[in-house]
C-alpha cells in the first residue's frame, strides 16, 4: 500500500512511517522540514519518499501531488496527522495569531489535502482517510478553546465524509488520542518552554508516539470491509472528571 502521512518528520507520523516501511508498505512522508524527512529516508530506505509540504499552503498541494514520482502517485491511505496546539491560556487571554495558525493547519490544511486526494479514491472505489483528531474534540478543558474546536471540526468532518462515501469502499476514521508524551506536541503548545511542556507528563505513565503508531498501523492493516468511525484512546491515568460548579461568593 502507498500511505501519505502529513507531519511525518516526528511524533506519530514518524512512528507510523517506521512501522509501515517495516511491513512492506510505501510511505509518502510529508512535512515542512525536508531535512528531517531526508534523515528518516536514510534509515527507512527507498520505501520512504520525503516530500516537502506545508499543508497550510493549500494552493501548493495539487502540484505537489501531481509531481509525485511513478510508484508513489496512487495514494491508498491518507493519514492527516499534521496539526498543532498553541497556547494554554483561557480564550480571553489567547493570542489571535495562535488561533489563526491552529485553524490554518488543523482545519484548512486537513481539508485542502483531503479535497485533493479523495476523488481518486472514490474513482478507484478503494482508499482510506485517517484523521488524527483528539480527545479535545469531544471533551472541553481549560485552555482548550480553539485547539479543541479545530479537533471537533476534524471529528465531524470525518463523520460527514463517511456519510458522503455511502456506497463506496472508501473508509474514514477519526483517531482521538489523549495524553501522549515523547512528541513535539507539548513543546509547541508551550511555545518552546520545555519545563512547562514536561510538566504535562509528570508523575504518571502515559502513552507514547510509538503506541499511537501501533494503533495507526493496526487501523491501516485492518480488514477492508470494516470502518472504525472513531477511536478514542487515553492512558489509564487519564479519565473524565465531570463538570465543575463555582460557588457564589458575591
Ligand atoms: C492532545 C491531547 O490531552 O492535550 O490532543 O487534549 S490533550
Amino acid at each position: 500500500m502507498n500511505v501519505l502521512i502529513t507531519g511525518a518528520s516526528a511524533g506519530f507520523g514518524k512512528a507510523l512511517a517506521e512501522r509501515l516501511t517495516a511491513n512492506g508498505h510505501r510511505v509518502i512522508g510529508c512535512a515542512r522540514r525536508l531535512d528531517k524527512l531526508n534523515e528518516l529516508a536514510e534509515t527507512l530506505g527507498d520505501a520512504f519518499l520525503p516530500v516537502a509540504m506545508d499543508v497550510s499552503d493549500a494552493a501548493s498541494i495539487p502540484q505537489i501531488l501531481a509531481d509525485l514520482p511513478t510508484g508513489f502517485q496512487q495514494i491508498d491511505v491518507l493519514v492527516n496527522n499534521a496539526g498543532l496546539a498553541l497556547g494554554t491560556e483561557p480564550a480571553y487571554k489567547s493570542d489571535l495569531d495562535d488561533w489563526m495558525r491552529m485553524t490554518d493547519v488543523n482545519v484548512k490544511g486537513l481539508i485542502a489535502l483531503t479535497h485533493a486526494v479523495l476523488p481518486a479514491m472514490v474513482e478507484r472505489d478503494s482508499g482510506y482517510v485517517i484523521n488524527v483528531g483528539s480527545i479535545a474534540g469531544s471533551w472541553p478543558y481549560f485552555g482548550g478553546n480553539v485547539y479543541g474546536a479545530t479537533k471537533a471540526f476534524v471529528k465531524q468532518f470525518s463523520l460527514n465524509l463517511r456519510a458522503d462515501l455511502l456506497g463506496t469502499q472508501v473508509r474514514v476514521t477519526n483517531l482521538e488520542p489523549g495524553n501522549v508524551a515523547g512528541t513535539e506536541f507539548s513543546n509547541v503548545r508551550y511555545h518552546g518552554d520545555a519545563e512547562e511542556a514536561a510538566k504535562v507528563y509528570d508523575g504518571f505513565k502515559t502513552m507514547t508516539g510509538e503506541n499511537i503508531g501501533d494503533i495507526l498501523l493496526w487501523l491501516i492493516e485492518s480488514p477492508a470491509h470494516i470502518n472504525v468511525n472513531r477511536l478514542e484512546v487515553m492512558p489509564v491515568a487519564q479519565t473524565y472528571n465531570g463538570l465543575t460548579i463555582t460557588k457564589q461568593t458575591k
